[in-house]
């Protein structure tokens, strides 16, 4: 397959300018007849051919300005129609074309899910529903008219505004019509047709304007939508709020479908979305369910000016519209929760997720060059490091500077399909910054590894700093140039409280931040009146690997004493990471793991400190995660062994803190309503992260006090944690309590989801049976994507050690589920797949495993353009 490139980027030949569509809804032979205005752009040579973009398409008929072409005016196939020799002025393009929504399985364009039709167009599905010039720098104004039988489909819904509607007499059909005033790129169009419960409600903007709101979900759910609203309405007083900008249609809608290939959709006034990401209730979704749905939510609301207003000139500016909006969504969830929770949150998926795709074959820029599947490119990298390069040009530029380039982005940009270029140019403009150095963050792949070694003099009381940076190589870049990071800092004194200090040498500094620009820094604080222990990159200001040169003592003193909370949570992350990188070798090498009472102390002591947020004690004792070990040992990774060290220390905290431990579980129980707020969630977090330790302590008592807390618990995260910290802890109760809770939920799908993904998850032997004997459980399903990712991607990206079984067979068995779903849904195989994407960092028996399953994948006939770029390049 030829790469698409960059470099290669030039406007289409043919604007259009207006689209009316009109569907008629039927499951097998849906017609949709197209009206696109069309005109030459100026440079274009009259007679340039018009190519437009199909996918599975089937032509019916074609005219241009009401007559039917002849034969020899136009070439068409599936994936393409050419208009040979196109009229030189405007003029009107009549392209009838038939789908069938049922047989739509890769749910891309106009499908089917519930009996509903529903449509998915980014990135490239508008070309499934009819044939288009299919990119972002097309942008038009829709029309869309609606058909269909009225009892199949009550509810007709398009995006922007409805203008008219009603029956068709003497059938038993209806329509309805829909205007959306903004010129949109295709990929936002959507329709909606079906049968739904409405849930409605009303925001008015700042100037004054009505906004009615409408989500739709399956019957009997609208009660599960209130927080979903709820979220919405927040969302929208603080996009006014903090950033100014306000709603522009009379109406937004946002429809739940059950069959969705991601989290939700952006479209123009109509998102569409998992269901998992509008629905709850107190027995059915937890805590972590509600703060996602308050997030997710945000976060299409928020794309209507960040992605919609102004859109990406092409995929590759595709952080444009994410990075940037889930910088937007991570704020507004820091200002409705805490601060602090959020950001380690947010450093949590980072370096769990984005840190080891920057380290593996799967690494590219947050904007990148070349691509052969877009889809796959909605990565970690794009969004997660896409929002941390925002936040660095906050931490630059001060809060003014960047409303200001936000505000004047805004200001040039409304209505442009825009790139990362103009982005920056606006925060250039508007602060007079040159930010060309800046830039290599988009245009660099790979972490930036930091090394500190810091100094004190007594005598001339000054701290020496020596900062130098490195680049790894990455897939297509080899040697890298030094980047701009923002180092946010604070000198903690011998009291705990930050010191002042006097004047820095070496290196840019404003307000608390120093600006490293060159490869090595030299860096002299003076006046610094007794040794500091130096807290470094606070707040995670740069997405950077870091070490200093501080001994577990200094680490200590930070994690009991910093101001910053991240710091002190980093603390602990990285004297726990040096326990584990230490332990897990020890026990390759048949030695027993040494872990510092020092550091026991440490946790015991955050477990017990009530002056600390519920939440933050609960995310300090929550140690390091495999894959964040993995990824720190590098290579010749053994997961057996990571595992055992994590369980090892695990057990040791838990040892050492049971008394607290117990206290916490007896303590914190809430009583009274339940209610999904930051604070009670918190006091759950700590409350059930203890629960999970005590049960390591082992005992009658550990395991009695699990099943008790099931039984008691009145809401989904307390009944999932304790069935959670039984299963994975592979205690004989699990058996029992699985059933249970598979008969209380068994009519509710998305709790029955989370039935497997624990299953998926248990770091057992007897796991890869047990998941393969579930493929053939009534309740899986391969059609719809929740079910599939719960059971078969969870065992692959949340199970360390059986997907990477020394034996090869857990490779072998995600092969064989990608293989399978290609055929059927290759967005949602080639997300499998990726699993596969440190298998480079594996010990040598695992490694040769996991490069013959890839090979076998990668060879196998007829494989999507999603799983062969996959496997390309994890093979590359
Ligand atoms: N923009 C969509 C993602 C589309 C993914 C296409 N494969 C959701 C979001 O990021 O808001
Ligand atoms: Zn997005």
């Amino acid at each position: 397959i030829e790469p698409v490139r960059l470099a290669d980027y030039r406007p289409t030949h043919y604007a259009i300018r207006t689209v009316a569509l009109d569907f008629r809804l039927d499951p097998e032979a849906t017609e949709v007849t197209a009206d696109l205005r069309l005109e030459r752009r100026d440079g274009t040579a009259p007679g340039t051919p018009l190519v437009l973009d199909g996918d599975e398409l089937e032509l019916v008929a074609v005219e241009i300005d009401g007559a039917r072409l002849k034969p020899d005016a136009y070439e068409a196939g599936p994936s393409q129609l050419t208009l040979l020799d196109p009229p030189a002025g405007a003029f009107t393009l009549r392209i009838v074309t038939r789908i069938a929504p049922a047989l739509n399985t890769k749910l891309m364009g106009l499908y089917r899910t519930s009996g509903n039709y529903c449509t998915q167009c980014e990135a490239e599905g508008f070309r499934r529903i009819t044939y288009f010039l299919d990119r972002p720098d097309v942008l038009a104004v829709y029309r869309t008219r609606i058909e269909a039988r009225k009892a199949e489909a009550p509810y007709l819904l398009a995006n922007g505004n409805r203008i008219e509607g009603g029956d068709i007499p003497g059938t038993d059909r209806h329509y309805a019509v829909w205007h959306d005033p903004h010129p949109k790129p295709s990929y936002l169009f959507a329709l909606v047709g079906g049968d739904f419960d409405v849930l409605r409600d009303r925001f008015v903007t700042m100037s004054g304007r009505d906004v009615a709101l409408e989500i739709y979900v399956e019957h009997g759910k609208v009660e599960r939508a209130a927080y979903a609203m709820d979220s919405l309405k927040r969302s929208m007083k603080w996009d006014e709020e903090v950033f100014g900008l306000e709603y522009d249609l009379d109406i937004f809608m946002i429809v739940a479908v059950s069959d969705f290939n991601m989290g939700a959709m952006e479209n123009k006034g109509l998102n569409v979305f998992n269901d998992k990401y509008v629905l709850a209730a107190r027995e059915t979704a937890t805590d972590a369910d509600y703060s996602h749905i308050e997030g997710v939510i945000a976060h299409e609301y928020f794309h209507n000016w960040t992605g919609n207003r102004i859109t990406c000139r092409n995929w590759f500016q595709l952080c444009l519209k994410e990075g940037l909006t889930v910088f937007r969504d991570q704020e507004f969830s820091s200002d409705q929760r805490s601060r602090a929770v959020k950001r380690i949150m947010d450093v949590k998926l980072l370096k769990s997720h984005q840190f080891p795709e920057d380290a593996g074959p799967l690494a590219h820029p947050v904007r990148p060059e070349t691509y052969r599947e877009i889809n796959n490119f909605y990565t970690a990298t794009v969004y997660e490091k896409g929002a941390e390069v925002v936040r660095m040009l906050k931490t630059m530029l001060g809060p003014d500077g960047f409303r200001a380039g936000m505000d004047l982005y805004f200001k040039r940009h409304d209505g442009d399909a825009a790139t990362i270029e103009d982005f920056l140019a606006a925060f250039a403009d508007a602060t007079g910054r040159d930010l060309t150095q800046f830039m290599l963050w988009y245009r660099q792949a790979g972490t930036p590894e930091l090394a500190v070694s810091t100094d004190y003099d007594p005598g001339a009381k000054t701290l020496r700093l020596t900062f130098e940076q490195t680049c790894p190589p990455s897939p297509g870049q080899a040697a890298k140039e030094p980047m701009a990071i923002p180092v946010r800092f604070g000198l903690v004194g011998p009291n705990g409280e930050d010191m002042d200090y006097g004047s820095i040498e070496g290196v840019a500094v404003a307000g608390d931040v120093m600006l490293l620009t060159a490869p090595r820094h030299e860096v002299v604080v003076s006046g610094v009146g007794a040794r500091p222990v130096p807290s470094l990159l606070r707040g995670f200001s740069a997405p950077v690997k870091l070490s200093v040169n501080l001994d577990t003592d200094d680490q200590l003193f930070l994690l009991a004493h910093d101001a910053d909370p991240f710091n002190r949570w980093q603390a602990a992350q990285t004297l726990a990471t040096r326990t584990l990188v230490e332990g897990s070798k020890a026990l390759g090498d048949g030695r027993a793991m040494s872990i510092d009472t020092r550091l026991i102390d440490a946790y015991r002591q955050i477990a017990a400190d009530d002056r600390l947020d519920h939440a933050f004690r609960a995310l300090v004792l929550g140690v390091p995660g495999e894959a964040d070990i993995a990824r720190e040992i590098g290579s010749e990774v053994d997961p057996d062994r990571v595992y055992a060290a994590r369980e090892t220390l695990r057990r040791a905290i838990a040892t050492g803190a049971e008394d607290v431990l117990a206290g916490l579980h007896d303590g914190l129980a809430l009583s009274g309503a339940y209610a999904p707020d930051a604070a009670s969630a918190g006091r759950r977090s700590l409350r059930n992260m203890a629960l999970e330790l005590l049960l390591l302590v082992g005992g009658p008592d550990a395991e009695a006090r699990v099943v008790a807390h099931y039984e008691a618990a009145d809401n989904m995260t307390d009944r999932y944690a304790a069935l959670s910290a039984l299963v994975l802890n592979g205690s004989t109760a699990a058996g029992a309590m699985l059933a249970d809770f598979y008969r209380r939920f068994e009519g509710d799908s998305l709790v029955i989801d989370k039935w497997f993904v624990v299953q998926a998850m248990a770091p057992v032997a007897a796991t890869l049976d047990r998941v393969r004997a579930l493929t053939g459980h009534p309740a899986f399903s391969f059609t719809n994507p929740n079910r599939f990712r719960a059971l078969v991607t969870t065992f692959a990206t949340g199970n360390q050690t059986q997907f990477a079984r020394a034996d090869g067979a857990g490779f072998g068995f995600v092969a064989d589920m990608v293989l399978d779903m290609d055929k059927r849904n290759p967005q949602v195989a080639a997300r499998l797949l990726s699993a596969f994407r440190s298998w480079r960092a594996l010990e040598g028996r695992r490694r040769a495993q996991a490069e013959v399953e890839l090979k076998r994948v990668a060879a196998a006939p007829g494989l999507s353009r999603d799983v062969a770029d996959i496997a390309a390049r994890c093979l590359q």
